[in-house]
């Protein structure tokens, strides 16, 4: 495939995801027993029969998918991707492949087609997260005890029929979610590190899987990326597995993404709310609406997406902290969301007092920072016509040099006007 068809298909595939900009990102599995977050299990070296316990004792009885949904739909969240696999190798879905899953647990469900069922049901597209890595598969490099792959991935150079065997494993249950769970729309591999990147995991292979069996599905990176570094996507000479979008982690580009050539790439920026992308039950430091509409602007203004994760809890649910951030910024969306779907970046430079958005004709500002004094677009005030503020439809002067800003009202900032400034900004938390 020449690069250019390359990006005409990428273009094609991901029109809805550029369009859709905000989503559900949903780590969860046994790790949330012990609470205290994914990477418990490398973190303290857990052994298998020690592990194994969260793996007997596994039965979220509070599991509400359904309501899960409603609660990223009402954040207007437009797509989840929930951890199908994490690298503790548990399975969410009733994988032929193993006994190391959900419908083997005294839960006895599939956890995953819940998730896909119930997300469906309230218009949201879906997307399943498979981790390459595996802590639990016998022909796994980090295998049992040595269980830190960083370090240990030079094992599977010994045993090379080993980790086949455990690539043959990994093959087919990616098959297995490709065809045993309706449409997808999403497919997010996590991670590639040392040598284990690209055709170590022979990855051409199967993106042509994918290609064959869902075409219109989007792809991350990272069958040869981390979340810090990007692999053949940003080449000008991109790989069959590339990907269709980057995924920064925990980070928002300074200038957005392109590649080599400045072609701008498809992106997603994958945060967490609190510290965690497991529940853990200690960190209970989570990010206020503000900094995640903040955020959230931030990526549409350099053409990107935020992916903001949930850590739900061993019984099933969302931490109340994680439903109260989103039922916020829900509020702020369904007044302000013309300023997110379907917007990118404006052809302005960043203004000092916050960000624009834009979406063909239309400008959005975002004032984020009152300035000392009236905010100043008399920069702009040819190009606007007129100007409204998202939240009541309220006219809003530009026209004078000393006028203020025109931009989406919140619940947070005081619209400036020149009749009545409010100085300070309310409280930032
Ligand atoms: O190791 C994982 C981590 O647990 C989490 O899943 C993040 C989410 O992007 N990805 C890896 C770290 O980059």
């Amino acid at each position: 495939m020449t690069t250019q068809s390359y990006i005409e298909q990428r273009t094609e595939r991901t029109r809805w995801f550029l369009h859709d900009r905000f989503g559900m990102f949903i780590h969860w599995g046994l790790y949330a027993i012990p609470a205290r977050g994914e990477w418990v299990r490398n973190a303290e070296r857990i052994s298998n029969e020690d592990y194994q316990a969260y793996f007997d004792g596994f039965n979220p009885d509070r599991y509400d998918p359904k309501s899960w949904a409603k609660a990223a739909k009402a954040a207007g969240m437009k797509y989840a991707v929930l951890t199908a696999k994490h690298h503790d190798g548990f399975c969410l879905f009733d994988s032929a492949l193993t006994e190391y899953k959900s419908t083997r647990t005294k839960a006895g469900r599939d956890l995953v087609r819940e998730f896909l069922d119930a997300f469906r049901a309230e218009g949201l597209k879906v997307g399943l997260y498979y981790s390459l890595l595996d802590w639990h598969h016998p022909d796994y490099p980090a295998y049992g005890d040595r269980i830190h792959p960083m370090r240990d991935n030079e094992a599977y150079k010994r045993e090379p029929g080993g980790f086949d065997r455990y690539l043959d494993y990994m093959h087919g249950q990616v098959r297995e979610l490709l065809t045993n769970y309706g449409k997808l729309d999403i497919m997010w591999f996590d991670f590639s590190y040392g040598e284990l990147r690209g055709e170590a995991w022979r990855a051409s292979e199967l993106m042509e899987t994918i290609r064959a069996v869902q075409p219109h599905l989007i792809v991350d990176n990272r069958l040869d990326a981390s979340g810090e570094e990007g692999g053949s996507i940003y080449s000008d000479n991109p790989t069959p597995y590339a990907g269709d979008f980057a995924s920064p982690e925990q980070i928002i580009p300074p200038r957005g993404v392109t590649d080599q050539a400045g072609r701008s790439i498809p992106w997603e920026a994958c945060i967490t709310l609190n510290n965690n992308w497991g529940y853990s039950a200690a960190d209970q430091v989570y990010k206020s609406a503000k900094t995640v509409i903040r955020k959230l602007v931030e990526c549409v203004s350099k053409n990107g997406n935020l992916l903001l994760n949930v850590g739900p809890d061993a019984k099933g649910e969302i931490p109340q902290p994680s439903l109260d951030v989103l039922e916020e910024v829900g509020r702020w969306m369904r007044r302000n969301g013309d300023s997110i779907y379907g917007c990118g970046p404006a052809d302005l430079p960043k203004p000092e007092w916050g960000r624009y958005t834009q979406s063909g004709g239309k400008l959005y500002a975002h004032l984020f920072e009152e300035s000392i004094g009236p905010v100043n677009l008399a920069g702009l005030a040819g190009r606007i016509k007129q100007a409204r503020l998202l939240a009541d439809g309220s006219e809003v002067f530009v026209t004078r040099p000393w006028n203020a800003a025109l931009y989406e009202q919140d619940a947070f900032f005081n619209f400036a006007r020149p009749e009545h400034f409010t100085y300070p900004l309310p409280d930032e938390r």
